[in-house]
């Protein structure tokens, strides 16, 4: 799976537009991956709308990873979870999961990260890297310096989160993180698609100087 440009969305983020259109939008302007992130929410309802979003990213081609429901994501034939220090143990999402779809785990520090890559998670999602608006409870910003520790000391791949975009972008992916996931620098956005291309290209010129992106 490709991390490049990981897109979460929820329906707290939507303002004037529906989920299906701005998770469209978002595939539109470049996302590799949508993460579903639903918090008040029922599991009935959950399943609901993750089937609409596996729907929209099946046909696109692009991964879907459900936020914290290990059952939700197993239920809408998500590609993945992504779970949360607090929520299910690893070892029994894998259980519920298998092993041929995705884990990522968040960390917030060196410590968190060793000890989810050790529980076997295939994704770390890394920040909050600066300042967010989008997370009300978001622990504080560890910074490029750390972020880059983490990804020097850990194999799989990183996905920093937090504050990241388009002007930003460039020092998480050189601080050694795979892809970035963003909420308010794409569907912040007045124009969705524009913000996700903007933001591709610059992943992609750095990620990919050699394919002439520039
Ligand atoms: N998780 P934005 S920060 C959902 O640090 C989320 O684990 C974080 O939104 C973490 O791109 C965050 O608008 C919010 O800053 C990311």
């Amino acid at each position: 799976m490709r991390y490049d440009l990981y897109a979460v969305i929820g329906r707290e983020f939507c303002r004037d537009k529906d989920l299906d259109s701005m998770v469209s939008e978002a595939i539109e302007g470049g996302a590799d991956v949508v993460q579903l992130r639903e918090k008040d929410i029922t599991v009935e309802e959950y399943i609901r709308l993750g089937k609409k979003i596996r729907e929209i990213t099946r046909r696109a081609g692009v991964g879907f990873i459900i936020n914290d429901c290990v059952d939700v994501a197993a239920a809408v034939d998500a590609d993945g979870v992504h779970l949360g220090q607090d929520d299910t143990p690893i070892s029994m999402a894998r259980k519920i999961m298998g092993y041929d779809r995705i884990i990522g785990i968040s960390a917030h520090n060196l410590s968190q990260a060793l000890e989810a890559q050790e529980a076997g998670a295939d994704y770390l999602g890394v920040g909050p890297v600066f300042p967010t608006p989008s997370k009300d409870d978001a622990s504080a910003p560890i910074g490029i310096p750390a972020l880059r520790e983490i990804c020097d000391r850990v194999t799989i791949p990183v996905v920093a989160i937090g504050g990241i975009n388009a002007g930003n972008a460039e020092e998480v992916l050189k601080a050694g993180a795979s892809g970035v996931a963003v909420i308010s620098a794409i569907f912040g956005a007045g124009d969705i698609i524009r913000a996700a291309a903007e933001l591709k290209k610059r992943i992609s010129i750095i990620k990919y100087p050699e394919a002439g992106n520039e």
